[in-house]
């Protein structure tokens, strides 16, 4: 074990930059960092190998195939290192940013070091093992595993835990005396500012510093503080001897700053820090770090809320998963700096760094752009009673507090993530009892040691909504503040729960601050409701959610914020519903395109007079036109922070509207083909928005509609469905009406859960369009289209909804109940189309499988105005439909 002497010298020295600068030191910052993100080869059975660069993740692609599951298992990395010469006899250290999960890294074929846990960097000394002659090819091999290990968080969780080097790796090359790389990953510098205020601030630096050599140096230390601008604030210079291989930590106030520049999110001023190695004789440096810093102070009140420098601040933002569209989590530092840019822009002023920490450049991101954090450590839904479990978690904590503590965005520490969403041993009273006791016990180790590292912070972790489960088993007592994952509205309950929630934990915690560190619904892009209600994926559902959580928060102080579940959507590899494999409770999309409620947060939280379009991202929509007119009325939304805004359709005022909870809503005349919308602030026009749409108007009557081309119908849905891969629009279905089209009998599939009110959510196999077939009509009798004569394509979509699996609820559901999708009896039936069978005996199940898309095509001939009817015979169960397309071919 490392023997650590602590030279402490608190005020000691009052060296002045003056006193330092009349040294030459030699300009140069003394150590190396060398990228090793190319030439990498990769496999996972040792036979076959690709050429890969980092980052890399394995999992990018099955994560999205119909198999469930993706690989978790070994994956080896090897690639070629030769030494340049300048670098014999340095300290030589491979630096990692994050391998998911565990890591073994051997260099030459010796095991230089392990890591375990995805998601914090750790750094392995490698000097020894190499041959540093020139030319010399050492082979590097990382053995990556991301099996599921019961002794590492996390265990289970909402979103994919992709296996892989997934983050940079480097090679650092040090002198002998430099500071100290054994520190949990950290540089070993640790910054803080133990009391700041308008007028001062003081600055505490602790550097830890190593030699490697046996050989004693006495050396100095030079650790400087540098304003906004760049300009030396004070410097220390501090004489060390490093007595042979000893490890040091120096402690060393530094002069107090007066008048210090704040930082805040209106203000992000960032100081820096530089510390040196100084070789005296030779006046060079042996080794360089440095940090940037900021002065803030800030408290939670559990009756006021947060306030930072002592003023209010309400803290917005959102939560915000590592992956992208296509890539995985191995993205670009350039995307990773992007999302915390798009959250400023949308107004946030904190980013909870969820469920893991993340890519440094986030918080190096946060503090550059004054966005307040939070960082936990991936403990999530459930532990292992083990010794080995705890271990890797208290590790885990060390190395998330250690590597990002001189952040002044980070303000809390957090450790666990609804830890009592899926408690084990359900149906043994005792053996649960003793579960829980160690989930407490887990709790306080680990509150103690975030305490006792950094007692500038404030702990936290996030609790579902089971306020009684929490309490009772203790957990709530035990964080410094709270942080509600709340979903009424959504998994279960109404909307108004959520208001009612916030008031009894201020009545029944009144000591404890609170945070909604979640709180979303689903918005699938591609689905519109003029109906919409909780789980039917819609848009304007999560429009509606999202105005009734933001307003509940606003209006009361005591709640210190709210992060919005999820900036973007990401890859969660269970996941079934409209878009299978992805959780799509983000404000943008997971290539990271806006949705409606991205416009109405800015709305919300942006100080700047802003006016959106929000539907903007609807721009090609259909509609049946209304009675004998040539428009269909469709409502349309602008999102704003002003008071009144104006709309005109292709020139034309409809009228100024009063904006309630950040919107105004049209009622908008869309006449077929493109329509311009324009939304303007009346007092200030210069202000304004523009969208184009494009509109595909459907005959109410087809005897004296316009000419019609196409059509397609979502039966038993609510839904409007917009395939933008094929730029086909599905409208939902309707009764039949003479003149026009629709079903006649049966009644709309209702899935197997209590959330659902219309069609299944289940992952319909064999296509990427599950919209499509999740919905359905039960029991139809017929269908008719009155279209007029002529020749026509008919498309009939099945896919048979019941059965197949009886499967626990996935971990995610917050409602936590059990999935019962059982066909009770075979569905069989015949289809009559004009009279003529076309369907027999038909038993989707049988044929095709469950859950599984089924596409039949038949050409038509209509004659005698007899237009199209579809006759359904049942022979056993009830027959179905799911959609129907119609092509008019001539
Ligand atoms: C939660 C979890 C989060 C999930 C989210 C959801 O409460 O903390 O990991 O992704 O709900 O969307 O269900």
């Amino acid at each position: 074990m490392t023997i650590f002497k602590r030279i402490y010298l608190y005020l000691v020295l009052v060296l002045l930059s003056n006193a330092v600068s009349g040294q030459q030191v030699q300009q140069g910052i003394g150590r190396t960092y060398i990228g090793l993100n190319d030439l990498w080869r990769f496999s996972k059975d040792e036979q076959t190998w690709d050429k890969i660069s980092l980052p890399h993740t394995w999992n990018a692609n099955d994560v999205m195939d119909d198999a469930s599951g993706y690989y978790r298992g070994i994956g080896v990395y090897k690639r070629v290192l030769t030494i340049n010469p300048s670098l014999k006899g340095k300290s030589l250290y491979l630096c990692f940013n994050g391998v998911n999960q565990e890591a073994e890294v051997y260099v030459n074929g010796k095991l230089a070091g392990t890591h375990v846990g995805g998601y914090t960097k750790f750094i392995v000394p490698i000097s020894k093992l190499l041959n540093t002659t020139a030319g010399f090819k050492n082979e590097l091999t990382i053995r990556v595993n991301n099996r599921y290990n019961e002794d590492i968080p996390p265990l289970t969780a909402d979103f994919t835990f992709f296996g892989g080097m997934y983050r940079k790796v480097a090679l650092l090359a040090t002198n002998s005396a430099h500071f100290f790389t054994g520190d949990h990953g950290s540089d070993g510098l640790y910054i803080s500012t133990p009391s700041v205020s308008a007028e001062k601030a003081s600055v505490r630096v602790r550097s830890m510093l190593s030699n490697t050599t046996s050989l004693s140096q006495k050396l100095q230390l030079k650790t400087t503080l540098y304003d906004p601008k760049g300009k030396v604030v004070s410097s220390r210079l501090l004489p060390i001897n490093l007595k042979g291989a000893v490890n040091e930590t120096i402690h060393q106030d530094l002069e107090v700053v007066s008048r210090p520049e704040l930082w805040s999110p209106s203000s992000p001023a960032l100081y820096s820090v530089v510390c040196s190695i100084i070789d005296p004789k030779s006046k060079t440096v042996m080794d360089e770090i440095s940090s940037t810093i900021g002065f803030r102070w800030f408290k939670f009140d559990a009756a006021q809320g947060f306030f930072l420098n002592g003023q209010p601040l309400k803290l917005m933002g959102s939560s915000r998963h590592q992956d992208y569209r296509g890539l995985g989590n191995a993205i670009p530092e350039a995307l990773q700096i992007k999302d915390v840019e798009l959250l400023k822009a949308m107004g946030g002023n904190f980013l909870r760094v969820a469920h893991y920490p993340q890519d440094p450049v986030i918080l190096e991101t946060c503090d550059r752009l004054g966005i307040l954090a939070s960082v936990e450590i991936p403990i999530v839904n459930e532990i292992t009673e083990s010794a080995a479990f705890t271990e890797h978690c208290k590790n885990m904590q060390l190395e998330m507090i250690r590597q990002n503590f001189n952040h002044p965005s980070v303000i809390m520490w957090a450790y666990m993530n609804e830890v009592l969403l899926r408690p084990r041993f359900g149906g043994e009273k005792e053996r649960q009892e003793l579960y829980f006791s160690h989930i407490r016990e887990l709790a306080q180790t680990l509150e103690d040691l975030t305490r006792k590292e950094d007692s500038s912070r404030y702990t936290m972790m996030a609790l579902h909504g089971d306020f009684e489960r929490y309490h009772r088993v203790g957990l709530t007592k035990i964080p410094m503040v709270i942080g509600w994952n709340l979903y009424q509205g959504w998994y279960g309950g109404e909307l108004s729960g959520f208001g009612q929630f916030l008031d009894k934990h201020r009545r029944e915690l009144p000591d404890k601050p609170l945070l909604i560190t979640e709180f979303g619904a689903d918005a699938d892009p591609r689905i519109r409701s003029f109906s919409p209600i909780r789980f039917d994926k819609s848009v304007e559902y999560a429009m509606k959610f999202s105005q009734v959580y933001l307003n509940e928060m606003l209006k009361r102080p005591f709640v210190s914020g709210g992060m919005v579940w999820n900036l973007a959507d990401f890859n969660s590899e269970s996941r079934e519903e409209t878009m299978p494999h992805i959780n799509n409770k983000g404000l943008l999309t997971l290539g990271r395109k806006p949705k409606d409620t991205w416009y109405l947060y800015q709305a919300y939280l942006l100080d700047q007079p802003f006016i959106k379009i929000a539907s903007r991202n609807w721009d090609q929509r259909t509609g049946i036109a209304d009675s004998l007119q040539s428009f269909c009325t469709q409502p349309v939304q602008i999102t704003t922070n002003l008071p009144l805004v104006e709309l005109f359709l292709n020139g034309k005022s409809l009228g100024v509207k009063t904006s309630i909870d950040h919107v105004c809503e049209w009622d908008v005349p869309f006449v077929n083909g493109s329509n311009q919308l324009r939304a303007l602030n009346p007092q200030q026009p210069f202000l304004s928005d523009q969208a184009d749409i494009d509109f595909n108007l459907l005959p109410n009557n087809f005897a004296v509609g316009n000419a019609f081309k196409t059509l397609h119908i979502l039966l038993g849905a609510k839904r409007y469905f917009i395939d933008d891969e094929h730029q086909i629009l599905w409208i939902p279905d309707q009764l039949y009406r003479k003149g026009s089209w629709g079903y006649i009998g049966g009644e709309a599939f209702k899935g197997g859960n209590s959330r659902i009110t219309y069609g299944s959510d289940r992952n319909i196999l064999n296509t990427d369009l599950d919209p499509i077939y999740q919905t359905q009509q039960v029991g139809i009798k017929a269908y008719k289209i009155d279209v007029p004569n002529g020749y026509y394509e008919l498309d009939l979509y099945f896919a048979e909804l019941l059965g197949g699996s009886l499967k626990e609820s996935l971990a995610y559901n917050l409602d936590n109940q059990v999935v019962k999708e059982r066909l009770e009896q075979q569905r069989v039936f015949d289809l009559n189309i004009n009279g003529v069978k076309f369907l027999e005996n038909f038993n989707i199940a049988q044929m095709y499988g469950y859950a599984t898309a089924v596409h039949q095509t038949i050409k038509i001939e209509v004659r005698e105005n007899q237009g199209i009817v579809l006759d359904f015979i049942p022979l056993q169960g009830k027959p179905v439909l799911n959609a129907l397309s119609v092509r008019k071919i001539n």
